[in-house]
């Protein structure tokens, strides 16, 4: 059995696309293997959040967990802040990164192009998802595709702390879906879809009404010419809506060209939109259901509890190894 971590940010309401590239694979592996999975409010704070947002979405994202499909009985499922080993050991791999890793890191890039002030947070962001997964020794982590390079950075962390201070850290490996790895924006589709885009239009939230949802696919950008043809060097906007039509139809892109040959992006887009909202209500039914019983602060008390046990021997084995003088 593997030991499997990954983590999704409360910076927002979650989309479709953490959904399709992320939450998915946890539901999957939950049945085979050891999963931990956190909703990393640590990270979310690296950019400004309001203090009431932030309670109520860290709540929201674990509620949302549970609603789409994992067993806390199976899986662990917790909040990143309420396991302190966290913070302590992202110290202690900050200072065992350099700054021109950091700095070549494309999310950084990203999120701090055109600021006038950019978080030192936002910055060392890496280094705390290192430690996030190396503290469980995870050896699978599932992600979506725009999180390879900081996975890439964290194995390079693990492999120098082992070289420094002797054999410790597993190396995890990275479990991207093949498709849906990168749901791109409703509203260009050359940037990710992504939860704190401030244009809503441009994702679909999983607790967007159903009316909502089918007024934001018929919104979205399309390509020149009209033919339902997967081709994203040539059409991407039509590409990527293709790609989320195959997902949650369980269908392969060749059969949605298939079904909408000669039609036309009208009747496609229509159809996407029932599609989608197949998949998003039965997952806000049981999703108003959690939130309703209050259950979920018990789950989240287990699943500290039970990460806890496991981060505090590994953060002690680590810091005994870098020399710092254990207390008496
Ligand atoms: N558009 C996407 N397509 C596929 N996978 C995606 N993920 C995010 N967006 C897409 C995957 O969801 C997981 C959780 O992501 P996160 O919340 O930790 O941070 P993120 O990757 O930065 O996602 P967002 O939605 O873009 O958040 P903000 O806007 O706050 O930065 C990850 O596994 C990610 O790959």
């Amino acid at each position: 059995m593997k030991r499997v971590l990954s983590g999704i940010q409360p910076s927002g309401q979650l989309t479709l696309g953490n959904y399709i590239g992320a939450m998915q694979n946890f539901v999957k592996l939950q049945h085979s293997e050891e999963c931990f999975f956190m909703v990393v409010d640590m990270h979310a704070i690296t950019v400004p959040q309001d203090p009431a947002s932030l309670r109520e979405q860290t709540e929201a994202v674990a509620a949302l967990f549970i609603a789409a499909g994992i067993d806390p009985e199976k899986a662990n499922v917790f909040v990143q802040s309420h396991v302190r080993a966290h913070a302590e050991l992202g110290w202690l791999f900050t200072t065992l990164a350099n700054m021109g890793e950091l700095e070549r890191m494309t999310q950084f890039k990203d999120k701090s192009a055109g600021k006038d002030s950019v978080g030192a947070g936002l910055f060392v962001y890496p280094t705390l998802m290192a430690a996030d997964i190396l503290l469980y020794n995870a050896d699978l982590v599932p992600v979506g595709d725009d999180q390879k390079q900081h996975l890439e950075l964290t194995r390079d962390l693990a492999h120098r702390y082992n070289t420094r201070f002797g054999d410790y850290f597993t190396i995890p490996e990275p479990y991207i879906p093949k498709v849906g790895a990168r749901v791109m924006s409703l509203d260009d589709a050359s940037k990710k879809m992504s939860k704190s885009n401030p244009n809503a239009g441009s994702y679909i939230a999983l607790l967007d009404p159903p009316d909502v949802i089918r007024k934001k696919i018929s919104r979205a950008t399309t390509d020149s010419g009209r033919e339902v043809k997967y081709d994203p060097a040539s059409k991407p906007e039509i590409s990527n809506l293709i790609g989320i039509y195959a997902h949650c139809a369980g269908l392969t892109v060749e059969e949605v060209e298939a079904r909408y040959e000669g039609q036309g992006y009208g009747p496609f887009k229509k159809d996407l939109a029932e599609q989608v909202v197949s998949v998003i209500e039965p997952l806000q039914a049981r999703y108003n259901e959690i939130r309703g019983s209050g259950e979920i602060h018990q789950i989240l008390k287990q699943g500290a509890d039970r990460a806890s046990a496991i981060a505090d021997r590994i953060l002690a084995g680590a810091k005994e190894k870098m020399g710092f003088l254990p207390p008496r």
